[in-house]
């Protein structure tokens, strides 16, 4: 039986216009802007992909919310309606709100690493890893090695590698282990989930070595639709029971809620250990604001709380994954070199392989990213060197084997026809890659140097 079309599951009530400039601006635009797609105006984007962060359109139910926002400075209900939806969500009866992800992040970093500590991650997280070495940690890499090939069909890249974690512990002791990272749908490897077995096996072999494990869960419900349709055992489960599973493993997780929350703006960090909460909700006052709105306003704790639920939704998770998922199709039946499996959040081209005559010294993902804005006006993010930086003892680039360029879809925004246009950008500029040309750095902020690097055409 043909499968039937499974279309959006809401309307479109309200429209915010958009419009393509010229080609001649859109090229003195990247050149302005150092060809960083970070530094180009909003306005002068047709399709901007650059992240799915802060990107959703929210609900009438969430923008009904808006309007109950109790915007006491102390004990806001609004706060109370997060804690609930974020107890009942994920499981764990302890929240402190934050202004977004990295803030959560900060606290936890400062909290639980001590100077010299390891910090395992299944692969970085630009944020994540920048706060870990803040508070004088280290990062260790322990994902699968499938994770760093763009062309390993494997269904859980995100999977940890328990012998690289055997391996650290028996070369440095688990003792010298801060806390296990986990993150779902991880990011730099294209978006790729962890699965519920190893999920299993890593929480089976932190309680051996009595090390913590705190999730990085802000795509945790991409993952959970992942488990769901790939992992044995899971197709009948709401998305709700799977995602309170796969936090069942944790001590307590950071989340930017910018992403499945289906918010513009906040974070939180949640937690099951009271002493760790006690002294989270110490510090949250230091860096944010009162621990019942760190940093955020009454509104944006009822959006949240809101859209916590709402991302569970079965027909919504589906109709969005499935939306990239539709993107990514289209460029590889027309051998675009993207990498597989197609992610949760968005697509990432293979830089090395759509512009193989680039070495990494002169930025492929960078150069591309600049060329399809040049070409159509979509904006995207790069994800590779630029993004990778330099290693804080030898001060050399770090050299990541995945140079990607992500086309990020944001949640419940674009049609399917805009993910045409962009398909029709990408495939046109890789029947004429060899005329894109590398770029030098003549910019290099010392923190997150992506942001606001700037470039000339090398
Ligand atoms: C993105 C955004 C944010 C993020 C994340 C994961 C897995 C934490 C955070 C931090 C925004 C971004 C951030 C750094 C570089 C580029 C883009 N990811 N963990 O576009 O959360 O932004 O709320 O502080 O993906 O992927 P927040």
């Amino acid at each position: 039986m043909a499968t039937r079309t499974i279309a959006e599951p809401y309307k479109i009530k309200m429209v915010e216009p958009i419009r393509q400039i010229p080609a001649e601006a859109r090229k003195r635009a990247i050149a302005e802007a150092g060809y960083n797609t970070f530094l180009l105006r909003s306005e002068d984007v047709y399709i901007d992909l650059l992240t799915d962060s802060g990107t959703s359109a929210m609900s009438d139910w969430q923008w009904a919310g808006l309007m109950l926002g109790d915007e006491a400075y102390a004990g806001s209900r609004n706060f109370y309606n997060l804690q609930k939806a974020v107890e009942e969500v994920y499981g764990f009866p302890y929240t402190v709100p934050t202004h977004q992800g990295r803030g959560a992040e900060h606290i936890t970093s400062q909290l639980r690493i001590r100077p010299g500590q390891l910090v395992p991650m299944n692969m970085y997280f630009t944020t994540t890893r920048e706060h870990v070495e803040l508070a004088g940690g280290q990062y260790v890499d322990v994902i699968l090695d499938e994770a760093h090939d763009p062309t390993s069909q494997h269904p859980f890249k995100g999977n940890v590698d328990l012998a690289k974690l055997d391996q650290v512990a028996r070369e440095r002791g688990a003792e010298t282990i801060a806390y296990l990272s986990v993150a779902t749908c991880v990011n730099m490897a294209g978006g790729q989930p962890i699965s519920m077995q190893n999920l299993q096996e890593v929480s089976e072999w932190a309680r051996g070595h009595q090390v913590a494990i705190i999730f990085d869960a802000t795509r945790a419900v991409e993952n959970a639709y992942f488990i769901q349709q790939r992992e044995a055992g899971f197709a009948g489960k709401s998305i709700r029971e799977i995602l309170r599973q796969m936090m069942s493993h944790g001590e307590g997780c950071t989340v930017s809620a910018k992403k499945d929350n289906l918010v513009n703006i906040g974070g939180f960090l949640a937690t099951r250990n009271e002493d760790f909460f006690e002294k989270a909700r110490g510090m949250v006052v230091v860096f944010e604001g009162l621990h019942t709105y760190g940093g955020l306003a009454g509104r944006d704790m009822e959006a949240i709380a809101r859209g916590t639920y709402e991302m569970c939704e079965q027909e919504y998770i589906a109709s969005r994954v499935r939306q990239v998922e539709y993107l990514g199709n289209r460029l590889r039946s027309a051998g675009v070199p993207i990498v597989v499996p197609i992610g949760g959040h968005g697509v990432f081209l293979d830089a090395k392989r759509f512009l193989p005559h680039l070495s990494q010294d002169l930025f492929p993902a960078q150069a591309l990213c600049a060329a399809l804005y040049e070409d159509s006006g979509v904006r995207s993010m790069e994800r590779g060197v630029v993004s990778a930086g330099r290693d804080k003892t030898t001060g050399k680039h770090n050299y990541p084997k995945l140079e990607l360029v992500r086309l990020t879809v944001p949640r419940r925004v674009y049609t399917n026809l805009h993910m045409d246009v962009v398909a029709e950008s990408c495939i046109a500029l890789y029947q004429q890659r060899e005329q894109v040309s590398g770029l030098k750095m003549v910019h290099e902020p010392e923190h997150l140097r992506f942001f606001q690097a700037r470039f000339e055409p090398a």
